[in-house]
């Protein structure tokens, strides 16, 4: 059996604006959480021990860190130099130089020859001889349109258009590692990158945003016995049959408000050949937390702030408080006093927007939950804007059309 540590999206200095500056260290108390967390993980690591250790890529904000924080994460990661613990260190989004090939950020490691390390800045298989066996690891870091295309390709194509042909490229050279695997050695396929759960098809690429979506029919393959995936920041596994496990183990910390509600944590892996078990191990993460208050119907809009603040617990948490007030209710706000009922939060912002007293009341039939059809919406819509009886013909009619022409 193989113990496997499997961690990613990493982000160390990132969410300053969420810390302060620590008088005694002078750094920012984000940068401090961050290195704390990873030293929880690499402790992990050491004591039980692990016969190898995978980052799914994202280590820093960009490529080009500031030497103290690249020095702080370069200090993690170099206790396991000294455990003898073999290393995979994948290339992800943030880890890619727009100038040139590869991480910059990560490739330092191999150019300064780290003993037991190994970047993954290209698609490649890496055997890695640990100390309870053979594992085959095949990194895939992020992809972008130039990586498996040139420019005369993919010119005039549409986004979907250059996501299906990078989709097959891949799939092809992804073909290619696979036939040369030994099928008897435990396989890891670690990957930076964005996968759903849809097979492949045409309409799932309408969907595509930024950046490429990869079928999840592309991981699952029974070759590999776990897929070890970077990118998405919330823990999940993609795959509900569980084989092979497609797993996200998602940040290490939370990088803003949007992670607020999740879990934080990292993987731990028992892997033979054909055998695999494994386990989200939480981490022990600073909290976040948003206070939201609409106090515009309060009697004593203050009172109802700092009863809305008394409700959560704040002590040494990022928090956000934010409060929707009447303009003509801004003057009984004591500022002072909200900063005193905040002061026990680690950071905390004050967000006040005004509710505006000219706002038009929603129009009941047309509620977000309601699924209703475009052109009934529209036509409620018309009915009950008097102004616009005029010319209310003349839109449903041009709405008509637009329609025709979308389907
Ligand atoms: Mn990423």
């Amino acid at each position: 059996m193989l113990k496997i540590l499997h961690l990613s999206d990493i982000h160390m200095g990132s969410g300053f604006s969420h810390g302060r500056i620590n008088p005694i260290t002078g750094l920012n108390t984000r940068l401090e959480d961050f290195v704390d967390t990873l030293s929880v993980c690499i402790d992990r690591a050491l004591a039980d021990p692990v016969d190898l250790v995978i980052f799914g890529g994202d280590a820093f904000p960009d490529a080009t860190p500031p030497p103290y924080v690249q020095e702080a994460f370069a200090g993690q990661f170099r206790r396991l130099v000294d455990a003898e613990i073999p290393t995979v260190l994948l290339v992800g989004n943030h880890d890619q130089h727009s100038q040139g090939q590869g991480g910059a950020s990560l490739n330092i490691y191999r150019t300064l020859g780290v003993p037991g390390f190994v970047v993954g800045d290209r698609l490649m298989t890496h055997h890695i001889q640990t100390r309870n066996g053979k594992v085959q690891v095949i990194t895939l870091p992020w992809l972008t349109r130039s990586t498996l295309m040139t420019r005369q390709e993919t010119e005039g194509l549409a986004l979907a258009e250059v996501n299906q042909l990078l989709t097959e490229r891949l799939q092809v050279v992804i073909e290619g590692e696979i036939r040369r695997l030994d099928p008897n050695v435990p396989t890891v396929l670690l990957a930076h990158l964005m996968a759903d759960n849809a097979t492949l098809g045409a309409e799932r690429y309408l969907a595509v945003g930024k950046g490429f979506t990869l079928p999840l029919s592309l991981l699952t393959r029974p070759c590999f016995d776990y897929v070890a995936l970077g990118h998405v920041h919330r823990h999940q596994n993609l795959n509900k049959s569980n084989d092979p496990p497609v797993i996200y183990p998602g940040s290490i910390e939370r990088v803003d408000f949007s992670e607020e509600k999740e879990d934080k944590g990292y993987v731990m892996i028992e892997l033979e050949k054909g055998n695999v078990h494994w386990e989200f191990c939480p981490l022990p993460v600073r909290t976040f937390c948003t206070i939201e208050v609409d106090v515009s119907k309060a009697d004593d809009p203050q009172a109802a702030i700092l009863k809305a603040i008394a409700k959560h617990d704040i002590q040494d948490a990022v928090v956000r408080l934010i409060y929707k007030l009447r303009s003509e209710q801004m003057d009984v706000i004591d500022s002072a006093s909200l900063h005193t009922a905040l002061s026990p939060a680690h950071t905390y912002t004050i967000q006040a927007e005004l509710v505006s007293q000219l706002a038009r009341p929603r129009i009941p039939e047309l509620n977000a939950s309601s699924s209703i059809d475009p052109m009934e919406a529209l036509k409620t819509y018309l009915q009950n804007r008097e102004d616009l009886k005029d010319i209310s013909a003349s839109m449903l009619e041009a709405a008509q059309q637009l329609l025709a022409v979308d389907s």
